[in-house]
Parts: structure tokens; sequence; C-alpha cells
């Protein structure tokens, strides 16, 4: 309500180069968040896709999350990538030869059919189901949308709050870089030094076939990754038998995971069905982030170490996410605005939030989660802002990202120095997220 509808000539240019991203990217079930970089199905872009896509065809809003869920494991978990048949091994490393689901998944439930990764992604579908259902309810209501997901999106949670409660605290922990989805994050740095890496001539890096050695994580960062993802497919992608080497609790995840649970409620409501649990999930776990993660003196939330039981001081993008949630404090919300506006996160170049603190020894303009600005997270802010009634500051961050996004050719992240494009372009969530901001 309180924006411009788009009828502006500039506006429906970028109207319509965002529409023809996801066009070209659409696979005929799913979208991939990039033809060269990422020929897969992810499983959050998916959800931001989602998102965008519902501003074009419900029906192929609703497709993009139902293939994704298709592919959920028997314990629970929404894998984070869904392999494409029909795209070649060596297009992007791991591959399936890698992950071997089916086989080494078993145990936990893979599906025997299609090939998945192990691990997860950001719990942003619950939220991205509900946004597909209000974009078009009587459509929802007639293809039994919402009955079909929530039941999946419910177990989803639940391995979540169960299985991956590793810190016995209330919230869930991510066991591998790749799963809070922002990969090289400095946040990551001190845990990933106990890690040894794979030997570098064990695999081979397809993402610099197509993404600047600058722009991207590093070949030792690699070697971590490969280790870690390695030793859980050796004990069967199961969270009962392996012992986690990398464990932490995630700002951003955590956040995502108390706005799909109030996402959870809505539907539920809407369904005739009990809302209560998911609502009371959503309290403890706002409760939880809080005593758990909220660094009062920093003005951020900060990831917590499961293996030294203490917070990680580093300043990243994830630990303001949480501005999202709705039922925060109000001291803590107006910390948040503080250092969100403040020197560390207000980049000269762009209002687009930087992906780590401008001001952090490991800051780095051009390293992928090292400190440039991300489209989706630029989204996520808007939205807490919103949600906090600070709209002067959310229509400031929208125009900026409108305006980038255009300019980049729908990167998939800026320089926050300079706002120059990076990494790979016509990027779908950038396109997405563009959708839904202009509607
Ligand atoms: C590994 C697909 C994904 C995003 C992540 C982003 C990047 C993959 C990679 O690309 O990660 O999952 O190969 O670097 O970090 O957030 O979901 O767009």
């Amino acid at each position: 309500l309180d924006r411009p509808a788009p009828t502006a000539p500039a506006d429906l240019t970028l109207r319509r180069g965002a529409a023809r991203v996801l066009i070209d990217n659409w696979t005929g079930a799913s979208t991939v968040p990039s033809r060269t970089l990422y020929p897969h199905q992810w499983s959050w872009d998916s959800a931001f896709i989602a998102i965008g896509l519902r501003h074009l065809s419900v029906r192929r809003a609703q497709r993009e999350l139902e293939s994704l869920l298709a592919a959920q494991w028997a314990d629970g978990r929404v894998p984070h990538i869904v392999f494409n048949p029909a795209v070649a091994a060596d297009a992007y490393f791991p591959s399936p030869d890698f992950w071997q689901s089916s086989r080494a998944g078993r145990a936990a439930g893979a599906p025997a059919a299609a090939q998945t990764s192990g691990i997860v992604q950001p719990p942003v579908h619950a939220l991205a189901a509900w946004l597909v259902h209000l974009a078009d309810p009587a459509e929802s209501r007639r293809r039994g949308f919402l009955a079909r997901v929530h039941p999946r999106l419910t177990a989803w949670h639940d391995y979540l709050l169960t299985r991956r409660d590793l810190g016995g605290g209330g919230l869930a922990a991510v066991v591998h870089p790749w799963e809070p989805g922002m990969d090289n994050s400095p946040c990551w740095d001190r845990a990933l030094q106990r890690i040894e890496p794979s030997p570098p001539d064990t695999f081979r890096r397809a993402d610099l076939d197509h993404g600047h050695p600058a722009d991207r994580p590093t070949d030792l960062d690699y070697g971590r990754y490969v280790r870690l993802a390695t030793e859980y497919r050796d004990a069967g992608y199961d969270d009962r038998v392996v012992r986690h080497r990398f464990a932490v609790e995630d700002p951003c995840f955590n956040a995502l995971l108390v706005v799909s649970e109030l996402a959870l409620a809505a539907m539920a409501r809407e369904m005739g069905l009990p809302a209560r649990g998911h609502t009371e999930r959503a309290a403890e776990l706002t409760r939880a982030l809080v005593d758990r993660l909220w660094d009062e003196e920093a003005g951020l939330f900060r990831v917590r170490d499961l293996h030294t039981g203490t917070p990680v001081d580093e300043g990243s993008v994830s630990g303001l996410i949480p501005l999202l949630v709705p039922h925060l404090p109000t001291d803590v919300v107006r910390r948040l605005h503080t250092t969100l506006t403040g020197p560390r996160f207000s980049a000269p170049a762009t209002r687009l939030v930087p992906s780590y603190d401008l001001t952090g020894h490991a800051f780095d303009p051009t390293r992928y989660w090292r400190g440039p600005a991300w489209f989706n997270t630029a989204w996520l802010i808007e939205r807490g802002l919103r949600t906090h009634g600070l709209q002067q500051d959310a229509a400031r961050l929208r125009a900026d990202f409108l305006a980038r996004a255009g300019h980049s050719g729908f990167a998939e992240y800026v320089d926050p120095s300079t706002g120059a494009a990076r990494g790979t372009r016509h990027f779908s969530w950038t396109a997405a997220l563009t959708l839904d901001l202009l509607s």
C-alpha cells in the first residue's frame, strides 16, 4: 500500500527484464538459479523464486515449491540441491556421484528416484508457500495447494527442531557452510580451522568454469567443504549417528524458521486446522533466538559455535535478518536499526546491505559472502523494516534494490563500495525478488 504502482516506463522495462530471466531459467518443473553456474534446483533459491513467480504465474510458483518438496527425505529434510538428470554430471560440483543420496542416504530416508544433496538450506519455504497462496487464494483452494504442502512443510520444520537441535537450546543447527546459504562467510572461519581440507587433486571445481576466482570461495574453502560433506555422507547422512565436526547456530536460518512457522500457523487457520502448535513454536524459537544469539553490546545477532559454546565475534548480514521476526523486544529492534544504518552496514555506494561488516578485519568487497551485497538479504531486510513500521528506510532500500537489480543485469551480488555487478548475471532470485518489490 505504501508502494507506488509499477506504471512508470522504467518499472515496466525492469518488470519485463525480470520476467525474461525467470522464463529463460524455467526448466519445465522448476527454475535454475543460473543456467551456467547453478544448473540444478536449489532449495532456498526456489523459495525466493516462487515469491517472484507468483506475480507471473501462480501455477508455476506452486509447481516450483512442489517439485522441491517432492524430493523431501523421509526424515523430513528438504535437500539443498535437487539434481536435474538431463544435465551433464561435470556441469556442477559436487554432482550426484559425490552425494550418492539414494544409496548413502537410505537410512535417513533419501528418495530412491530423485538424486539430491544430503544437506539443507534456510527454511524460507513455508513463508514462500503462504505468499504464493495469498497471490490467488481461490486458485490455491481449488487445487488444494495448502493441503498438499502444509504436512510436508511441518515435517521439514520437525526435522530441524528435533534432529538438528544439536545445542539442546531450541534452535536448529547447521552442519556445513553451504547450509546457511552464505558459504564463505567469515563467521565460519574459526570453526573451519579445525577441519583438515580434502586434497585439491581429489575434486574438480566446475564453478571456476563460469565464475571469476576473485568472486568465489578459495580452493582451501572448497577442500573443507568437501571434507565435511564426505564425512556426513559416509555416516549415511544420519544425524542420530554422526558426530558433526562443524555445528553452528545461525541467526538468519533461525529467524527464517520463526517466520515460516508463523506462515504454517496462517495456513492452518486458513484450512480450519489448529494453529496453536505453530504459534507456540514460533514464540519459543523467538525466545531462544534472543537468549542464545543476541549480542547487546555489538547491536546484532551472532552465530554460536556449538563446539566452543561461544558466540562468533564477526558481524554478518545474517545477524541483522532477525529484524524479520515480528515479536522481537522493542529495544532489540531499535539497536538493529541503529546497526543497519551505522558505519558497519551502511555502504558508500549502495544501500543494499553488505554481507559482512564493512569495517571488519576480513571484509572483501568482491568475494562472495565476505562483503558483497546480495539481493535476497536486502529483500528480507526490506520486509523486516516494514514489519517494524520503519517504512522510510524500507522505501529507500527498495528503491536502491530496484536500481541495482536493473543496472547490474540481475546480478548475483554487487560490490558495496562501488555498486559494480559481481558473480553471475540473469540470476533468478534477483529477478524474482525484483518482480515482488515491483508488485
Ligand atoms: C552451494 C545457488 C546457491 C545459493 C547459495 C550460494 C551458492 C552454492 C555454490 O549458490 O552456493 O550451495 O556452489 O556456491 O552461496 O546461497 O543458494 O544460487
